[in-house]
């Protein structure tokens, strides 16, 4: 049976260690829940913190913690709390926390807790390491573990990895303030998969992976050197029979065996059924914006003193964190505030906010959730927030009515709610009087719909919909590997071409033998290519011929002193060795006239791009400009030169970061079979990188070994990773 490795910061059960005495209790969160779907289906583990402090454990206990936690299928990793303090309250919750929810005030970058970040994702790393086996899966989870999956990837690089972030990712120009930005973005990069809860998140995602590492994507598709990583989104969903089966399990129970905290909201009720309750649940946490909240709330009661004494606010405020400043300042402010609205509205008989600092049982909060006719759920930044879907799920009459702020992942799927700016208090204040007023048959109208979507996309499927689209990744990556020049296949290739008589290499140049660099200029061949040259060259039996899209006076000059035929400007140009440079195909040139300006629009509008002129094409290069605009601009420009080239005869080519205007007709593969002319090669290898290398590939005869570099789709025979490796190839041949 398959292996499913989920890993998390915290396992999904306490462990407290009394007099000795060692006890685990299971928890039952969302994730928890999620992950249960797969327990039949897979014989599954999961890695986390214990929650511990190491230095509190001795080596009997930490046998005993390991002993108790394989019964529950789980693998502790213990931190010291130097650990816990720079790992988890320093670098996770005092930088990335602040800086993914856009409180860059509030973010601290301290080397310290980046050090022992790492560190810590090591440690996770050699835990995997030692009980991983072939064939398993493995699901990291949330921002505490970004540096997880690529640590793994390198020690086993095989293992199918999936990726999922619980909170927002942020946009580019945030992301990139974080000094250890591109670690963390080739951390993440390790996983076959990478999830987000909303498509924005995902976007900001691809964006900083362009613009920072340069890697490009095809649609969600990310291609790195020798794998492809798949980037989606995956909106969490909760375990909606559970909540609306424990809520109708609770009404069906008459008044009296009721719980106790039930029975006090009822006799609130029972002393005046036309009060409305309002219900605000979260942790305590700045992103959840409780402050401006109140602050809506108080603005409410001001201007519609009609609903003084008709209105509750519950307001509980989970403890979070609180060993962080910011927490304490937080709580400060809550209290002063709601010590402030409840001193200056309430009387003897009505407070208008009952405030709870504490977590409940899970019991009296699905109570909370039956009772309460509104919930205002106005956080100012959430990846998700699950407390919305749990309240609808909680609405077994279907009415009730949700305030959602449109900064929760959860309002890209819950459009019916009353979505609101949680910075605007007016229009938060006014939300509530318009949920305090809205029909019920409106409420019903809106929860249904609510509510089916919740019921058929809960937590159960969103993990089901992660961990298949998981293994799907390993067909993608599988396909990749199949043409990969294997040892088997270089074999087979060396052995052909010592059998041959007559061989020929057509070998393109910018990507293949060397590597792209930002001026094109520069790239020109090192000793160690002169070298891998002059060997092919010296055996009599080879031709070897070099085929790039670069002008005649650049190769002419690089490789003056070789014995290597040249092919120029994608095939305009040949030159024959010992020879002059001969135009391969007549062509004119007054159709450049009328599409340059139209080019030099573009460059205009794109910095740092620009106009290479050639023989008999026109090159608009946008390497050096913004990686998004550049691909954006050269979408328009190949939309707008679209009309002119049919009328004029003319060909778009897209390479590397370029948009090639040419004459149609040109290119490798018609002039590398003008080379070939009339002799029998009895061995041809073909290597190339670019899209304008596939006319190679695809008009060569069959036999042809035709090798592309990089991962892309391509009709060549072969691939293999980078110019290293092509170089390597070439060695071969003696
Ligand atoms: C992070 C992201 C994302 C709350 N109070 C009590 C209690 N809860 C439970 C709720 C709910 C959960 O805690 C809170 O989940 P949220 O999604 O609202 O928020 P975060 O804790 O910030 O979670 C968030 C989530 O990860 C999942 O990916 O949605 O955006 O920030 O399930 O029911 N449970 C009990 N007593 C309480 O007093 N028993």
């Amino acid at each position: 049976m398959e292996r499913l490795i989920i890993v998390s910061n915290r396992l999904p059960l306490s462990i407290t260690r009394k007099d000795g005495n060692i006890s685990v209790t299971p928890s039952v969160g969302g994730l928890a829940t999620g992950m249960k779907s797969f327990y039949k289906s897979y014989e599954s583990l999961w890695v986390g913190w214990s929650g511990i402090n190491e230095e509190n454990l001795s080596n009997e206990d930490k046998a005993l913690i390991t002993d108790k936690l394989s019964i529950e299928n789980c693998v502790p990793i213990h931190l010291t709390e130097d650990e816990v303090d720079n790992y988890y309250y320093g670098f996770s919750n005092k930088t990335l926390w602040p800086l993914f929810h856009y409180f860059t005030q509030n973010t601290k970058y301290v080397n310290k807790y980046w050090d022992i970040y790492k560190k810590v994702n090591e440690k996770f790393a050699e835990t995997i390491l030692e009980i991983v086996r072939p064939g398993d899966r493995i699901w990291i989870h949330d921002y505490h573990l970004m540096l997880l999956p690529e640590l793994v990837r390198a020690k086993s690089p095989k293992v199918l990895i999936g990726f999922f972030m619980h909170i927002p990712f942020p946009s580019y120009e945030v992301f990139r303030v974080l000094p250890w930005r591109n670690d963390i973005l080739n951390g993440i990069l390790g996983a076959d998969l990478v999830g987000f809860h909303t498509y924005d998140y995902e976007r900001h995602f691809m964006s900083c992976v362009r613009r920072l590492l340069g890697h490009e994507s095809v649609f969600n598709l990310i291609r790195l050197q020798n794998r492809t990583v798949k980037v989606d989104n995956f909106p969490m969903g909760i375990d909606y029979q559970k909540f609306k089966k424990t809520a109708e399990e609770q009404q069906s129970r008459d008044m009296r065996s009721r719980s106790t905290f039930q029975q006090e909201i009822d006799r609130y009720f029972l002393a005046m059924p036309e009060r409305k309750l309002i219900l605000s649940i979260d942790r305590l946490d700045y992103s959840k914006g409780i402050a401006r909240r109140l602050e809506a709330y108080n603005l409410f009661l001001k201007r519609n003193p009609e609903y003084l004494k008709k209105i509750t606010l519950v307001l509980l405020a989970v403890p979070s964190r609180e060993g962080i400043d910011q927490y304490q300042q937080m709580r400060e402010e809550v209290d002063k505030l709601v010590g402030q609205i409840n001193g200056k509205y309430g009387d003897i008989n009505w407070i208008p906010i009952w405030y709870f600092y504490r977590s409940l049982p899970f019991d009296s909060l699905i109570s909370l959730y039956s009772s309460c006719d509104m919930a205002l759920v106005t956080p100012v930044r959430d990846g998700m927030n699950l407390v919305s879907k749990e309240y609808i799920a909680c609405r077994t009459q279907q009415t009730g009515v949700l305030i959602l702020s449109e900064m929760a992942g959860a309002s890209k799927e819950m459009g019916e709610a009353l979505i609101v700016n949680p910075h605007n208090r007016k229009e938060v204040a006014n939300a509530i009087r318009e949920a305090i007023e809205m029909p019920e048959e409106e409420q019903v109208k809106r929860n249904k719909v609510l509510q089916e979507r919740l019921e058929s996309y809960d937590v159960i499927k969103w993990a089901q919909d992660f961990m298949n689209s998981l293994i799907k990744m390993e067909e993608i990556q599988e396909k990749q590997h199949v043409k990969r020049i294997s040892l088997r296949i270089e074999g087979k290739i060396l052995e052909h071409y010592q059998n041959a008589e007559q061989r020929l290499f057509l070998i393109d140049y910018d990507g293949t033998l060397v590597n792209f660099v930002k001026n094109p200029a520069d790239a020109k061949p090192d000793e160690e290519l002169y070298a891998i040259i002059n060997q092919l060259t010296t055996n009599p039996k080879n031709t070897v011929v070099i085929i790039s899209g670069r002008d005649q006076e650049s190769l002419g000059q690089w490789f003056a002193n070789t014995k290597v035929h040249l092919i120029a400007e994608h095939g305009v140009w040949m030159r024959r060795v010992g020879k002059d440079w001969i135009v391969n195909e007549p062509l004119k040139n007054e159709w450049k006239e009328t599409v340059r300006p139209s080019m030099q629009f573009y460059v205009d509008r794109t910095p740092g791009s620009f106009i290479e002129e050639k023989q008999y094409s026109l090159v608009w290069h946008y390497r050096k400009s913004d990686p998004d605009l550049g691909m954006m601009r050269a979408v328009e420009l190949k939309d707008e030169l679209r009309n002119l080239v049919q009328n004029l005869n003319l060909e778009i080519m897209d390479g590397r970061k370029v948009v090639e205007i040419k004459p149609i007709g040109i290119n490798k593969g018609r002039a590398a079979m003008r080379f070939i002319g009339t002799t029998t090669y009895d061995f041809i290898l073909a290597v190339g990188d670019d899209r304008t290398d596939e006319h190679m590939f695809e008009y060569l005869p069959p036999e042809a070994r035709t090798v592309k570099v990089g991962m892309q789709n391509t009709q060549a025979r072969y691939s293999v990773q980078g110019v290293s490796n092509v170089r390597e190839l070439l060695n071969k041949f003696d």
